[in-house]
C-alpha cells in the first residue's frame, strides 16, 4: 500500500509521546512492505535536502514554502518550511500563531501533493491529532483519498470559523466556533484512538462517529528499553537499586519513581505528592524512597521541592531533563514506577517500566488500565497495581501494599510485565491492525457489545 502520514511531530522533533508514536507507526508500516511518506512541518530544523519550493497565499499575503526531503529508516519524510512552518516552537508561537501554522501546513501539504500526485498517489492518508485537520480536509477535498484520523489525546479546543475559510474549507465550518477534532473525525473514513479504555471513557465524543470508530493500541520499543543494554546489567537488581539511591544521596530502601510532566491537567504528580504527605505518618514510610523526576508548572515544582526538603531521607526531586539512557538505568534499578495520571490515552511510562522489570502502580484509566494487569484482580497474570485516579489515599495504600510484597510475588510481577510488554504491545501488532483499519477489515467499537 501507499500510505501518506500527516503529523505535527516526527522524530527527531519531539514534544511528547506523539513523536514516538507517529514515527514508530510510519517505520512499522514500512517494515511491513508499504511505501510510506510523511508530511510534517519543518519547525525550523532544516532537516534533509531541499526538494523544491512554491508559493502559497495565506492571511492576505504570500508565503514561500520550502520542501525538504529525507529518508529515515525506510520512510520518506518531507518537511515543509517557510513562514510560521519554520517557527521552532512546535505548538506555537501563541494560540493564534499555532492556528495559522496549522492552516499553512494544510495549504502547503496540498501544494506538495499537487507536485507528487503523478508519481505518488496514496491509497490512504493517515492523519494524527487535530493540527492536521486542514491538511486532511484539503487533501480529501482535492484528491478524494480514503483517510484515517487518529486521536492521540483529545484537546477539546474551539477554533473560530474564519480559519476554515482561510484554509478554503468554509464548507466544513457552519458554526462560529468549530471543534477541529470533531471536524477531522467527520471528514475521515475511519477514526481511531490509542487504547480501548480511552475510547470508552471519551464515548461522549467518539459516539458521534459510531460505525467508523475503533482503537489501535500503541506499542513499545523493547529493543531500546532492554535490561541487556544497561551499564549495570551484570549486577543483581538490589545492588543496582542501592547504587542508584546512593547516587541521589539516599540510603537503601524500597524505591518508587515518578517520571513525567508536572502539569495540572493530566499527569497527576499532585496526587503523588499528596500521598507522600499522607504516608509520612505511616511507620512503613521509614523504608520507602521516592525519586520524582520532571518539570513543568512552577507551583507543582515548588510543592515537589518542598516535599523533598521536608523528607530529605526519603524523597529526591530532579527537575532537570535526563537522557534516555539514564532513564533506562533508573527503570532497571527501582522497584516501582508510579503513574498517577488523571487520564492517559495510552501512556508509555508503564510499558517502559515493565520492559525493564520495574513494577507499575498506575491509575486505572485509559491505556494504563489496558496494559497493566492488576494484582488484586488477576494475581496469576498480574503485572502491577491499579488504583483509582486522583485518590491520594488509595495510592498511599497501594504503595504500602507494594512495599510489603514478598520476593516471589515481585519476581512474578516483573516476569509477567516483561512478557506482556514484549509480546502484546509491539509496534508490529499496532501496524498490522492499522492495515486492517485502512482496508476496513477491523472490528468497530459497538456500545451494546461492550
Ligand atoms: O501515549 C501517543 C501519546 C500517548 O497517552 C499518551 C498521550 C499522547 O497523552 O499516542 O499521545
Amino acid at each position: 500500500m501507499r500510505i501518506l502520514i500527516l503529523g505535527f511531530e516526527y522524530l527527531p522533533v519531539k514534544v511528547g509521546g506523539l513523536a514516538e508514536a507517529v514515527t514508530s507507526i510510519a517505520e512499522g508500516l514500512a517494515e511491513l512492505g508499504n511505501e510510506v511518506v510523511v508530511f510534517t512541518p519543518d519547525h525550523g530544523r532544516n532537516l534533509g535536502e531541499v526538494f523544491g519550493s512554491f508559493r502559497v497565499s495565506a492571511f492576505g499575503g504570500e508565503v514561500s514554502i520550502t520542501v525538504r526531503k529525507r529518508e529515515q529508516n525506510g520512510v520518506v519524510v518531507y518537511s515543509l518550511g517557510g513562514g510560521l512552518l519554520s517557527e521552532s516552537d512546535v505548538y506555537g508561537p501563541s494560540w493564534e500563531g499555532l492556528l495559522r501554522k496549522a492552516v499553512l501546513f494544510g495549504k502547503a501539504s496540498l501544494g506538495l501533493m499537487n507536485e507528487l500526485i503523478e508519481t505518488f498517489k496514496p491509497d490512504v492518508i493517515h492523519a494524527h491529532d487535530w493540527h492536521t485537520v486542514f491538511a486532511l480536509g484539503l487533501l480529501k477535498k482535492y484528491f478524494g483519498i480514503r483517510s484515517v484520523f487518529t486521536v492521540h489525546r483529545l484537546n477539546k479546543a474551539r477554533i473560530p470559523d474564519h480559519y476554515f475559510s482561510e484554509a478554503n474549507l468554509a464548507e466544513l465550518a457552519p458554526y462560529p466556533e468549530i471543534d477541529p477534532e470533531h471536524t477531522a473525525c467527520y471528514i475521515a473514513d475511519m477514526v481511531t484512538t490509542v487504547s480501548r479504555s480511552y475510547l470508552w471513557e471519551e464515548w461522549e465524543f467518539f459516539k458521534h462517529f459510531e460505525g467508523k470508530v475503533t482503537h489501535v493500541f500503541n506499542g513499545i520499543d523493547c529493543s531500546f528499553w532492554n535490561e541487556e543494554l544497561m551499564e549495570t546489567k551484570d549486577l543483581p537488581r538490589e545492588e543496582r537499586r542501592r547504587l542508584v539511591l546512593e547516587r541521589f544521596g539516599l540510603s537503601d530502601g524500597k524505591a518508587f519513581m515518578f517520571i513525567g510532566r508536572f502539569d495540572k491537567a493530566q499527569k497527576g504528580v499532585d496526587t503523588l505528592l499528596r500521598s507522600i504527605e499522607v504516608l509520612s505518618a505511616d511507620p512503613a514510610f521509614k523504608e520507602m524512597r521516592f525519586i520524582i523526576i520532571g518539570k513543568g508548572h512552577p507551583e507543582l515544582e515548588a510543592w515537589a521541592r518542598a516535599v523533598g526538603n521536608r523528607f530529605p531521607e526519603n524523597v529526591r526531586v530532579v527537575t532537570e531533563l535526563l537522557g534516555r539512557e539514564t532513564v533506562r538505568e533508573l527503570y532497571g534499578s527501582v522497584d516501582f514506577v508510579i503513574i498517577p495520571s488523571y487520564f492517559e490515552p495510552f501512556g508509555l511510562v508503564q510499558l517502559e517500566a515493565m520492559c525493564l522489570g520495574a513494577i507499575p502502580i498506575g491509575s486505572s484509566v485509559g491505556g494504563i488500565r489496558d496494559t497493566v494487569i492488576d494484582l488484586n484482580s488477576d494475581p496469576e497474570n498480574a503485572t502491577g497495581l491499579l488504583v483509582p485516579p486522583r485518590d491520594a489515599f488509595a495510592l498511599a495504600r497501594a504503595m504500602v501494599l507494594a512495599k510489603e510484597l514478598d520476593e516471589g510475588t515481585l519476581r512474578k510481577l516483573r516476569e509477567n510485565g516483561k512478557r506482556r510488554a514484549r509480546n502484546d504491545f509491539t509496534w508490529e501488532n499496532a501496524c498490522g491492525r492499522y492495515m486492517r483499519v485502512y482496508d476496513g477489515t477491523v472490528d468497530r467499537a459497538v456500545p451494546f457489545l461492550r
